[in-house]
């Protein structure tokens, strides 16, 4: 079965919302394979994690977002779990995300020089989904 790699980002725990994206993984019908709480993630993780990011001009302030307070991750699987995962997450700019979707119902614009706040992260490729898996869940 299909797996991918998600995570709720420091701003979907901070305001309360793992409850919200669980639920809708469960609704869903995927099934959750690992799901910890990471309380100190490391700079170094972040940027093995957004390594095709490290390089660009945006990349300091989703550096210091990621690591700026606890996270959720997790592994899911399902038939077509990874498209099904974007799809339900919705687009990257929060004014891009449609309605009904995570990021549409809940994500914050960036402000000056801070990264965008887009709740929930999910691997991109069946390729990313294998890297990221064995990245954050090195057991
Ligand atoms: P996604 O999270 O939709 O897979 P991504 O992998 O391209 O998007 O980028 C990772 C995160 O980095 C994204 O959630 C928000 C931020 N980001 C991406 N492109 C950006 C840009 N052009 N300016 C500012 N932040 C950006
Ligand atoms: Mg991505």
């Amino acid at each position: 079965m299909e797996q991918t790699f998600f995570i709720i980002k420091p701003d979907g725990v901070k305001r309360g919302l793992v409850g919200e994206v669980l639920k809708r993984i469960e609704r869903r019908g995927f099934k959750l394979e690992k799901l910890e709480l990471r309380s100190a993630v490391s700079e170094a993780l972040i940027d093995q994690h957004y390594q095709d990011l490290v390089e660009k001009s945006f990349y300091p302030p989703i550096r210091q977002f990621m690591t700026s307070g606890p996270i959720i991750v997790g592994i899911i699987s399902g038939p077509k779990v990874i498209e099904s995962w974007r799809d339900m997450m919705g687009a990257t700019r929060p004014e891009e995300a449609l309605p009904g979707t995570i990021r549409g119902d809940f994500a914050k614009a960036a402000g000056e020089n801070q990264a965008i706040q887009n709740v929930v992260h999910g691997s991109d490729s069946e390729e990313s989904a294998k890297r990221e898996i064995a990245l954050w869940f090195k057991d």
